[in-house]
């Protein structure tokens, strides 16, 4: 293997090159062995609907002219059906962890859940009017429960109601769009279950049908998002800007290391504050710098943006954090774990420990995490990472290499930001920012690591290009900890790689807020994604625009995940030029691929850059956005001249 055409940073090229001598298997390796991979697979037109199958089609324009599967199901039915699927597999996720945070929410209102409390009584307030429920001469418990019961609604569908999150995160004139296309879903768990019967064997076969479904299931996924993030905060408070370090260097010899890995902040959160509470339990039996907590992929960021909690990986390394041999326990939650870390943790002291009764890794310790008993569990796993330190073996090796970070960019932050340059009117410092051209356009970073590009290579050459061009740039998930990593997320980056444009808005920011903001910004993990599309939404309502009118535009440089599909789906769904570094496996149908790349554009202002070259992708979201610089440009100048009416 050549080491550095998977990764580029030196703490992972130290760690990969580690597994190759000693002939450990990781995702890498297993990636070339598995190479070439399946064409008819990668194109989307692998149908397994049914026993009869596997039917693998050959699309039209080929020799064998149009393929049909055994029942007769073409190309764009096979290609349109994975999809709906991967759709509701990614917004089951997101809604599950959403679905999680609402039943201990409302267990915090009946006593259930004594170890919970409620951090953020000015968010769940906000969040309750915005709803429509009134907050004004009840008690705290009152409004928690109506809350939760109200996010636990959104899930059922009950009376053919209209899930009520997605009304209060998208401005009026996005809610209507959507639902003159009839996309408006019922219920998250109404529409994943739709979306697996269309889907099924002889049920819907025609593709413009089922991508409409689709795209209703993915706004499910946006509103179990939103009410992830919103319900978080409430429990564990709104992040607020804070410092931290990113990369394997985080690691400290003289401590337990325990790393946190999934994506459920009601474990990790509580992991914590174990940590804290059994420190010196820690230094007893040897660790003289006691519990050093730190995360991978998305829980890492949940705590980083609340707590500070460093990251040590992100997706695609979090094998390579146990080769440092320094790892004494991973504790997983839920969706990115790799079922090959406890195949490597044999061969080191590390004990893998899975926590959810629907995330088990045969061979892992599980301990049960219950909500009703959520400080004694964390502490039984914390008590097992300190026992798993004292039987640490083999020679520890930890890169040196690690980042500092500034995290923490909530919509509330930005806007305490924005306020300190005008208190009475702060989003217009982004607009006139915009409308003046020193800030060209805003783009959201998402999204995974993923085998088929370098490690954090297609995140952080997408990024250059769009600072260089003055796009203020947004980060959410295993794309910020990627950012992180190289330093795109510090105050010394604005300097060495921002537009002139970006630096100044940058440095009247930082000025005015007595503190150095970073060039690109840290909005939290998967769910957060939600908390970008409320910017959006903040500018749009302030602007009067449409999400879709707006200089805005979304990139996944390295997606990996069905999560990933999912949120593609749904920004594209809302209105965002959408680029996805990564082939998806819908090629094999050129209907479906015009859909999502083109057709999509006329209905929803949104479509799909599919671009593997990041240099290239960069361009093409700029392009995107001036774009809608110009239509935007057009539209207030025939305003102003009056020159264009329809009497
Ligand atoms: S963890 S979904 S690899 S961002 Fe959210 Fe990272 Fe993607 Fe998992």
């Amino acid at each position: 293997m050549n080491i550095e055409d998977y990764v580029i940073d030196p703490a992972n090229t130290k760690m990969l090159q580690l597994a190759e001598d000693e002939g450990v298997s990781t995702c890498f390796s297993r990636y070339e062995d598995m190479t070439p991979q399946c064409g008819f697979g990668a194109a989307g037109v692998c149908c397994t609907m049914c026993l009869q199958g596997p039917c693998r089609v050959n699309p039209a324009d080929n020799d064998k002219g149009n393929q049909e599967g055994i029942c007769g199901a073409r190309d764009y039915t096979i290609v349109a059906r994975n999809l709906v699927r991967s759709i509701a597999a990614g917004s089951a996720n997101h809604s599950g962890h959403a679905r999680h945070v609402a039943e201990v929410l409302r267990g915090v209102a009946l006593g259930e859940a004594e170890d919970y409390e409620i951090k953020d009584e000015a968010k769940l307030k906000k969040v309750a009017t915005d709803l429509g429920i009134e907050v004004d001469g009840k008690e705290t418990n009152e409004i928690v429960k109506e809350v939760a019961e109200e996010a636990i609604s959104n899930f059922i569908g009950f009376h053919g109601e209209e899930v009520s999150w997605l009304k209060t995160a998208i401005p009026e004139s996005r809610y209507n769009l959507l639902s003159d296309c009839d996309v408006i879903p019922q219920g998250i768990n109404d529409a994943i279950a739709d979306s697996m019967h269309r889907s099924a064997m002889g049920v819907d076969s025609d593709p413009l049908n089922l991508i409409f479904g689709g795209l209703e299931t993915s706004l499910t996924d946006f509103t179990g998002c939103a009410i992830g993030t919103d319900l978080s905060d409430i429990l564990f408070g709104t992040p607020e800007l804070i410092e931290s370090e990113a990369n394997l260097g985080v690691l400290d010899e003289d401590a337990v290391n325990l790393l946190v890995h999934g994506h459920d902040p009601l474990l990790s959160e509580k992991i914590v504050e174990a940590a804290k509470r059994l420190e010196d339990e820690a230094k007893a039996a040897g660790a003289e710098n006691g519990i050093n907590i730190a995360g991978i992929c998305c829980t890492g960021n949940e705590l980083l943006m609340r707590q500070g909690v460093s990251l040590a990986a992100n997706f695609t390394s979090q094998e390579l954090a146990i080769m440092t041999g320094a790892v004494d326990a991973i504790v997983a939650d839920v969706q990115c774990v790799m079922p090959s870390l406890q195949e490597i943790s044999r061969c080191y002291h590390t004990d893998i420990i899975t926590t959810m009764d629907i995330a088990k890794v045969s061979g892992a310790k599980h301990i049960q995490f219950n909500d009703s008993s959520a400080n004694a569990d964390a502490d039984t796993i914390v008590r097992t990472a300190i026992e798993a330190f004292q039987k640490r073996d083999a020679e520890v090796d930890i890169p040196e290499h690690k980042s500092k970070l500034m995290a923490g960019f909530t919509v509330e932050q930005i806007v305490e930001v924005l306020q300190k340059v005008n208190a009475d009117d702060p989003l217009s410092v982004i607009t006139d920012a915009l409308a003046s051209g020193d800030i060209r356009g805003i783009a959201l970073f998402a999204g995974c690591n993923n085998v088929k590009t370098k490690q954090d290579h297609n995140h952080l050459e997408v990024a250059k290009e769009l600072v260089k061009n003055d796009v203020l740039c947004v980060a959410t998930g295993c794309a910020a900890n990627s950012l992180g990593k190289h330093g795109f997320l510090l105050p010394e980056a604005v300097e060495e790689y921002a537009g002139e444009g970006l630096k100044k808005v940058m440095g009247i920011l930082s000025d005015a807020a007595g503190v150095d903001l970073p060039l690109v910004w840290h909005m939290g993990s998967c769910v957060d994604n939600s908390r970008a599309v409320r910017l959006a939404t903040a500018l749009a309502d302030y602007t009067g625009l449409d999400l879709g009118e707006l200089p805005i535009v979304a990139t996944a440089p390295e997606a990996m995940h069905e999560k990933a599909v999912s949120i593609g789906t749904w920004a594209v769904t809302l209105g965002l030029p959408t680029h996805v570094g990564v082939v998806p496996p819908v090629t094999g149908s050129k209907l479906v691929t015009e859909v999502a790349t083109k057709i999509a554009k006329d209905v929803y202002d949104g479509h799909f850059i599919v671009e593997t070259d990041p240099k290239a992708a960069a361009e093409k979201l700029i392009a995107e956005i001036d774009e809608r610089n110009w239509i935007q440009a057009m539209k207030t100048k025939a305003r102003e001249s009056d020159s264009y009416t329809t009497e």
